[in-house]
């Protein structure tokens, strides 16, 4: 009986079931993806925004692109670090990190936008398994420097280049606008690699982003902590599957963990292809609520 709630489209019925199921937990697990991040701004890796140019990000999210163009793979980085810097945390980054303060919450992020940390989510409760664009470490075999590195750009050569407006608008009597460079129109400048970001440690070593790239092994202590938080202490009653496509392994294989240990999974995802994926059962009592992350997750948390 769809009894409008308060987000059009979704049953009150359903809310209420997920409520009691939420207020009787003892654990609770959330894997997030790039739709937690929309509300805020950020482009989702598949959606439109996920073409970058003529490159789809995946291809560029690669050791062997960075071997082979280090200078277009730091200006997508160095974008995507500037464009997450100029974002906020939406409501649902802080409704996580809420609940993460009343309930025993583990939440798995392959997110890479900082959103949720700037929300205060409390760090042993949050889990990076794809790294961070704020993280940056020395590719020099020997080297094991590694840095938190919040500046932008991150070397002037990475500058976003600007254009003065009336070269598009004679009119127009702003002065100086960022060009969109993710816009494959626009002409990318070549960065020669001397001018990308070195290590200030061993001074020889390029720097990189230090995220998982595809074909990179994720964080093993990671790993091991959300194992542990799967296999010992309470069961895990809920899974949270929030703005995720759930086709990036072996991230999306924490759903099936999950469920293999009796949890009741809520899909929260503007489509249904997502919930499709994530192998949703209702007559197990799992729940899809259809919509925008940052409208949905904080109702369903109150
Ligand atoms: C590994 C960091 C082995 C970089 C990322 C074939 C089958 C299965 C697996 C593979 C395969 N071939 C290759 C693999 C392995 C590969 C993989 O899974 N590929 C997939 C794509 C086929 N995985 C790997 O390579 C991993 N490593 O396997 O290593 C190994 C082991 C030991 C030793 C050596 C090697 C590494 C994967 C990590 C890659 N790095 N990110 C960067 O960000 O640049 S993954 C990248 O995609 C992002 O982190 C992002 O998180 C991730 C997944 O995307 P989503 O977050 O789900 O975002 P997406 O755009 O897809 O979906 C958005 C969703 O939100 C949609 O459903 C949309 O409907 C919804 N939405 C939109 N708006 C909203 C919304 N929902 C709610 N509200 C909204 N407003
Ligand atoms: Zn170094």
């Amino acid at each position: 009986t769809l009894v409008e709630s308060v987000i059009p489209g979704i049953a009150q019925a359903d809310i209420d079931s997920f409520y009691q199921a939420l207020k009787s937990s003892n654990r609770i697990l959330a894997l997030c993806g790039a739709g937690l991040s929309a509300a805020s701004g950020l482009p989702t890796f598949r959606g439109a925004g996920g073409l970058w140019r003529t490159h789809d990000a995946m291809s560029l999210a690669t050791p062997e692109a960075f071997a082979v163009d280090p200078g277009l793979v730091w200006q997508f980085y160095s974008y995507r670090r500037h464009m997450a810097l100029k974002a906020d945390p939406n409501r649902a980054h802080f409704a996580l990190a809420e609940l993460a303060k009343r309930k025993d919450f583990l939440c798995i992020s392959q997110n890479v936008d900082g959103l949720s940390q700037r929300a205060n989510h409390p760090s042993s409760s949050l889990k990076l398994i794809h790294g961070s664009l704020f993280d940056v470490k020395c590719t020099d075999f020997y080297c094991t420097h590694t840095e938190a590195n919040f500046t932008d750009p991150i070397v002037p050569a990475l500058e976003i280049p600007t254009i003065d407006d009336r070269e598009i608008d004679p009119t127009s009597n702003t002065t100086r606008e960022e060009v969109d460079i993710s816009d494959i129109n626009v002409k990318l400048t070549d960065v020669p690699v001397k001018d990308l970001p070195h290590c200030p440690t061993c001074e020889t070593g390029l720097l990189r982003p230090g995220v998982v790239w595809f074909g990179e092994a994720l964080p093993s202590a990671t790993m091991d902590s959300i194992e542990d938080f799967l296999s010992s202490g309470p069961k895990v009653d809920i899974m949270l599957v929030i703005g995720t496509s759930a086709t990036v392994h072996p991230a999306a294989g924490y759903i099936e963990a999950a469920r293999y240990k009796g949890a009741r999974i809520a899909v929260i995802n503007m489509e249904d292809e997502a919930a499709h994926r994530s192998g949703l059962d209702f007559d197990r009592g799992d729940w899809f609520f259809r919509g925008d992350a940052a409208k949905v997750v904080p109702e369903i948390l109150k």
